[in-house]
């Protein structure tokens, strides 16, 4: 089975978009690729983060994972937490002397994260080459993904190239991005030209998975869309109403065109709350999962198990690679 890993930062309660980016793709997959699922808590301290919520977020992160679908009980699932494995960060140094800052501060998401920001963290920069170790340490060829985290798989694929041709030898599998069709960027309610994200500045442009039907119905009824008033698929000119399509599509399980052909000639109302409905339907669901999940004793099972899986896969990985770059003794 060829390998597929994603992980999703515990960095707040995950939204609609990391559902769409990352979640989704999982389930949809799972039963095809080995598959890598981990909580990169490591990732998520690049800004303050409280270490009290930290803990939460890491729980709350693999109970979700379950509640939208992930199947912890299949054989080739494997999931896990980024720091109860030492060899991320371990590989992450090697990689870091073999990536030149001029690429990591041309990374989108860094600019974008250090924009008014004096005194960013050094990990805000090296974080995507944390990333790479992530990927590379387990030789997966998929990485499920939003379009924002593609640029930073594109690292990853620059790395294995780099290392396995510097060292005239096998080091790395090079990665590729899986992006999905509809729903690669799930766009900010208020700003339709940001995408949605869980610690964005403004809580209310965001869908969480744990948002009641109130809240949902409040968030999407408020959406910013336009003037034009004419039901449209088109995101360039028409970014919010577009974004409504797409967060239909994806959680009615219809087809794009199909939700087009749906809303045509109607109003932006009705599109509303006809998305507010789907998504309280969907994630009400999810919600009577997580809780019951929570009751049991499945996430510390699955974690406890795919941890040691992780680690000793990534065992072998590590002490490959030290030994091709000469460090210890021969
Ligand atoms: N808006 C989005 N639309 C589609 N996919 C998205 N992803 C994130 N936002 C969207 C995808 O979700 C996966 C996990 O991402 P992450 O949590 O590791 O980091 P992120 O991309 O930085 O996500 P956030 O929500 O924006 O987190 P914060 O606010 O902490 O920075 C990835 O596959 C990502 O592409």
């Amino acid at each position: 089975m060829e390998r597929l890993l994603t992980g999703l930062q515990p960095s707040g309660t995950l939204t609609i978009g990391n559902y769409c980016g990352g979640i989704n793709q999982i389930c949809k997959y799972q039963e095809t690729y080995e598959t890598f699922l981990f909580v990169p808590d490591m990732h998520a301290i690049t800004v303050p983060q409280d270490p009290e919520q930290l803990h939460k977020n890491i729980r709350q992160a693999v109970g979700l994972y379950l509640a939208c679908g992930v199947d912890a009980s299949l054989d080739n699932m494997h999931i896990y937490i980024q720091s109860e494995n030492p060899y991320h960060a371990n590989l992450s140094w090697i990689l870091e002397c073999h990536s030149y800052y001029g690429e990591l501060a041309r990374m989108h998401q860094f600019k974008m994260k250090s924009k008014n920001n004096e005194s960013f963290t050094a990990g805000l920069v090296t974080y995507p080459v944390l990333m790479a170790a992530d990927i590379l340490l387990y030789d997966a060829k998929y990485v499920p993904t939003g379009v924002d985290q593609k640029q930073h798989v594109e690292l990853a694929r620059n790395l294995a190239e780099r290392m396995n041709s510097r060292y005239q030898e096998e080091c790395f599998v090079v990665p590729e991005p899986m992006i999905p069709e509809v729903g690669a960027k799930i766009r900010d309610l208020a700003n339709p030209l940001n995408k949605m994200s869980k610690s964005a500045d403004n809580p209310k442009a965001s869908v969480f998975l744990m948002d009641t039907p109130e809240e949902i119905k409040k968030k999407i009824m408020r959406a910013t869309t336009d003037s034009d008033g004419k039901i449209a698929f088109d995101e360039e000119n028409k970014p919010g109403v577009s974004n409504l399509l797409t967060i239909y599509s994806v959680f009615a399980g219809v087809s794009l065109d199909d939700t087009v052909a749906r809303f045509d000639g109607g109003g932006y109302g009705d599109l509303k709350k006809a998305v507010a409905e789907v998504l309280a339907e969907r994630l009400t669901v999810f919600q009577d999962k997580y809780a019951e999940i929570m009751k049991s004793g499945i996430v510390d099972d699955a974690l406890d198990r795919g941890g040691e899986y992780a680690r000793q896969i990534a065992a072998e990985k590590y002490e490959k690679i030290r030994k091709i770059v000469g460090f210890g003794r021969i």
